[in-house]
């Protein structure tokens, strides 16, 4: 046998090895490739322009809560005609130990009654401003498809009162707030909450689910000047709050006032912020995030979370497990705000210890053991 003919034999056989090569790192790239697009492709949805539920049947009257409680699951699986009773109530609250403020409500507390509905219902909206009210007002839900989501024919003057209906089409979590001019002030003395839209399949079985809203106060006088504050307006407009508080004031999460779970128990908290300037960076001390729905949607979910961004006028879902029991602190991580300006609240839980999870081997401050 010639070299030539070597060479020429010894040609199909390197090519059969490339061709092998080939398909042993290409073949697992390319199935790695379609993954990634096909990933890519389930986020992609053909928009949908949504239409009114047709087979709405019965009524009822919705279930209002004051944070941080929150309205029972909906258990129903058809739309039903749902009325919501809303008061607007000027009053003051507390902001912060001998601190008040004159606040403007939706419900009587700040922030505003939580409202749940199921996608597809019907919601009849009564919004009445009291008599004693020294403005009009109105109502913006972000879970409304409509000219101001609603504002524009909710307004109501002291001793008035409006109604309006909606299709709650998309399900989320939804900030609503007061829209009326100007609405920076509306929004800075207290008027807002949220509205939960459950997705028609429900949402999975949890055993608490707590309602925490962040918000700003613009004061005239500084953090813990005593007595009754009002909206500076100067500070509102250069974005520096007095106060950064979960569920309306100081302390408000904290105390009687903290939120109690158990080992075991697995917790869902509806989060917003209600702004109306900051974006808040949600966490809470020793507990990953198992689940966040981020800006309040109702399918995309990312998982095990540290700190979760919370834009104004926004919301989040966050889920996880009580697995040990001791206070978790809830914080904006932008986190002077969380000392000095008041967004601390503490989630208690009891139950039984799981040194496996975490232990102390041995005090730093306590004496050393004698030799
Ligand atoms: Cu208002």
């Amino acid at each position: 046998m010639s070299p030539n003919n070597s060479n020429q034999s010894a040609l199909p056989k390197y090519r059969t090895i490339i061709i092998a090569v080939a398909l042993i790192v290409g073949i697992p790239l390319g199935i790695q490739a379609c993954n990634q697009a096909s990933t890519r492709d389930e986020g992609r949805r053909v928009i949908q322009i949504r239409q009114p539920s047709e087979n709405i049947s019965g009524q009822e009257v919705a279930v209002l809560t004051q944070a941080p409680n929150v309205p029972p699951p909906i258990t129903r699986n058809h739309p039903t005609r749902v009325i919501v009773n809303l008061d607007v109530v000027e009053k003051t609250v507390r902001l912060a130990d001998s601190v008040e403020y004159a606040a403007w409500t939706f419900g009587g507390s700040v922030p505003g009654n939580f409202i749940r509905v199921r996608e597809g219902d019907l919601v009849e909206l009564h919004m009445k401003n009291e008599a004693s009210s020294t403005m009009p007002h109105n109502i913006d839900l972000h879970g409304v498809t409509g000219p101001g989501g609603g504002a524009k024919i909710s307004l109501t003057l002291p001793g008035h009162e409006s109604v309006f209906t909606f299709s709650a089409m998309n399900p989320g979590l939804f900030v609503y707030h007061c829209a009326m001019s100007p609405v920076p002030m509306h929004i800075a003395n207290g008027m807002y909450g949220m509205i939960l839209v459950e997705p028609k399949e429900g949402l999975p079985k949890v055993d608490k689910e707590f309602y925490v809203m962040q918000s700003e106060f613009y004061t005239k006088g500084k953090y813990g000047a005593h007595g009754l504050q009002t909206l500076d307006m100067d500070k509102g407009v250069d974005e520096r709050p007095t106060y950064v508080v979960f569920n309306g004031g100081v302390g408000a999460v904290t105390g009687d006032g903290a939120l109690k779970a158990k080992v075991g128990d697995r917790i869902r908290m509806f989060v917003g912020n209600a702004g109306p300037n900051l974006t808040s960076s949600f966490h809470v001390i020793g507990q990953i995030f198992e689940n966040v729905y981020g800006e309040g949607g109702s399918t995309n979910a990312e998982h095990n979370v540290q700190t979760t961004l919370i834009p104004s006028g926004g919301s989040a879902v966050v889920e996880f497990g009580a697995t040990v029991p001791g206070d978790f602190i809830l914080v904006d991580h932008a986190i002077f705000r969380a000392f000095n300006k008041g967004t601390l609240g503490i989630l208690t839980v009891t139950g039984p210890e799981n040194k496996k999870i975490i232990e102390s081997i041995q005090s730093g401050v306590a004496a050393p053991p004698a030799k």
